[in-house]
């Protein structure tokens, strides 16, 4: 069977993802796809054979349409979900699954009154085989109960219209997914310091900054985003045990050895970091709805909770308090079982 998909938001990702559900996945079709720049729409759908419909609404309700792909700007998100659901589509939503919290429950209510899970948050980080070892290494009891988590998310430069708080809603947000997937652990209390500011950022920016949080069990993470590193991007993480360390490797990399020196590079952005990641994503993530399954990816409790958590920390940031994060205490049964 062919899945056949429509897209709404035809933008960076947009374009990425509906080249790999053209190019990479089997069994994929793109069919319909909608963008507020209409232009745009028409110019990505005409090579791949899709219709540029007039609304999103359009493509959700479209019969040739079996699941929806949101990859529109984060305010948009809800609604197209909504949609989706009001449909009884699947729908994969990159990230964030709404800006506000109270749209991510509206999205969770939805969804329950459906019956079954139709929705999937695009973090894409639980996809990277780095993580997944490191998820088994932490489930096989190989370093003990874990302790702290230190970890580093390094962007080269971030551009003049990323804004402090995006450190936390844009940057932040795919460690809160996936520790919270790694540790299967909830994020408790979360604070914001910040060091001196790097001169090589826009005016305006709070750059880097370091995160702290607090989980249910009493691990401590430490996460440093450092959105003008300079020198490509760099995501690290390690976390301690009673009895060992467990870390996520760099991407595998060619050594040069030359004029004194053996040198391997880094890569310049995240989509050739987690390009696999992105990949294995949507081949799960369309294997499912194929089936007629439940997604097994995140889920839109996993949306709600990042939003939350990225809330806390714009507010940490703003206080300089620790703010305790209690929305989060009372998990619907709903959403309990493996990777929900
Ligand atoms: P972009 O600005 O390149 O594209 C967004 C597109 O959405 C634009 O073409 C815009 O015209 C369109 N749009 C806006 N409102 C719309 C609406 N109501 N209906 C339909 N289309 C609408 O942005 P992008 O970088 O492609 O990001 C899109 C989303 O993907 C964001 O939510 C972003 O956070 C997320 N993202 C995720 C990752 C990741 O690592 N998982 C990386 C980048 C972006
Ligand atoms: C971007 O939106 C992403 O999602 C990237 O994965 C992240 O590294 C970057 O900081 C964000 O701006």
């Amino acid at each position: 069977m062919t899945v056949r998909i429509g897209v709404i938001g035809t933008g960076m990702i947009g374009q990425d993802h509906i080249r790999r559900l053209t190019e990479v996945v089997t069994g994929t079709r793109v069919t319909a796809v909608f963008d507020i720049d209409t232009a745009r729409a028409e110019r990505v759908a005409a090579p791949v054979g899709a219709r540029a419909l007039a609304s999103g609404r359009e493509v959700i309700e479209a019969a040739d349409v079996d699941a929806v792909v949101v990859t529109s700007w984060g305010p948009t998100h809800a609604e197209h979900v909504l949609g989706a659901i009001a449909a009884g589509k699947p729908v994969f939503c990159e990230k964030p699954l709404a800006t506000e919290a109270a749209d991510c429950l509206k999205i969770i209510e939805a969804e329950q009154a459906h019956g079954s899970r139709l929705v999937q948050v695009g973090f894409m980080r639980r996809y990277d085989a780095g993580y997944r070892q490191m998820k088994e290494v932490l489930a096989s009891g190989a370093i003990g109960e874990p302790l702290m988590v230190h970890c580093a998310h390094r962007n080269a430069t971030s551009g003049e219209n990323y804004t402090s708080e995006m450190a936390a809603q844009d940057t932040a947000v795919h460690e809160i997914d996936v520790l919270r997937w790694l540790l299967d652990d909830e994020i408790r209390s979360v604070q914001v310091v910040t060091p001196r500011r790097t001169r090589k950022r826009p005016e305006h920016l709070r750059d880097p900054q370091i995160m702290l949080f607090e989980t249910a069990a009493g691990v401590r993470i430490d996460l440093e985003v450092f959105v003008n590193c300079q020198y490509g991007y760099d995501i690290q993480c390690e976390t301690v045990g009673e009895d060992g360390t467990v870390r996520l490797p760099d991407p595998a990399a060619v050594a040069v050895r030359s004029s004194g020196t053996v040198s391997t590079a880094v890569l310049p952005d995240w989509k050739g970091r987690f390009e696999n990641a992105f990949d294995t994503e949507f081949r799960e993530w369309t294997r499912a709805v194929a089936k007629g399954a439940e997604p097994t990816g995140p889920s839109a409790w996993d949306g709600y909770a990042a939003t939350v958590i990225t809330g806390a920390l714009v507010e940490a940031l703003e206080s300089g308090a620790i703010v305790r994060v209690d929305a989060l205490e009372k998990r619907p049964a709903f959403y309990d079982g493996e990777r929900r």
